[in-house]
């Protein structure tokens, strides 16, 4: 990714971080480059922090560009990443070092 991308995705995580201590949390696991769950619901409407923690012994990189967020996840490491408002419907995401298997969705609803 672009240093300007990382520079907006630092300034996106840090003013989210100001408001982040009421917001609902979900969890996503990666392992053997899937993730667990590859479904998950979200609010609708509603800023929200998402967990995405890589239990695989490889890095990953969390990325949607149906939200727009890229992060990477070093191996047995946690990253926080805050998503929303969205708009009710399906957001895919996927792990861009292992696209053939890390697949999945949000469903904001
Ligand atoms: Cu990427």
């Amino acid at each position: 990714m672009k240093l300007s991308l990382i520079a907006a995705t630092l300034l996106l995580s840090m003013t989210g971080t100001a408001v982040a201590r009421d917001l609902s949390t979900f969890t996503l696991v990666v392992k053997n480059h899937v993730y667990q769950p590859d479904e998950l619901k979200v609010p609708a409407g509603t800023k929200f922090k998402l967990i995405v923690r890589n239990e695989d012994p490889t890095p990953e990189e969390f990325e949607s560009t149906d939200f727009n967020r890229e992060k990477i996840v070093l191996p047995n490491s946690s990253i926080t990443v805050y998503v929303g408002p969205l708009r009710a419907g399906s957001y895919g995401f996927f792990g861009d070092f292992h696209q053939a298997t890390a697949q999945g969705r949000l469903i904001a609803e």
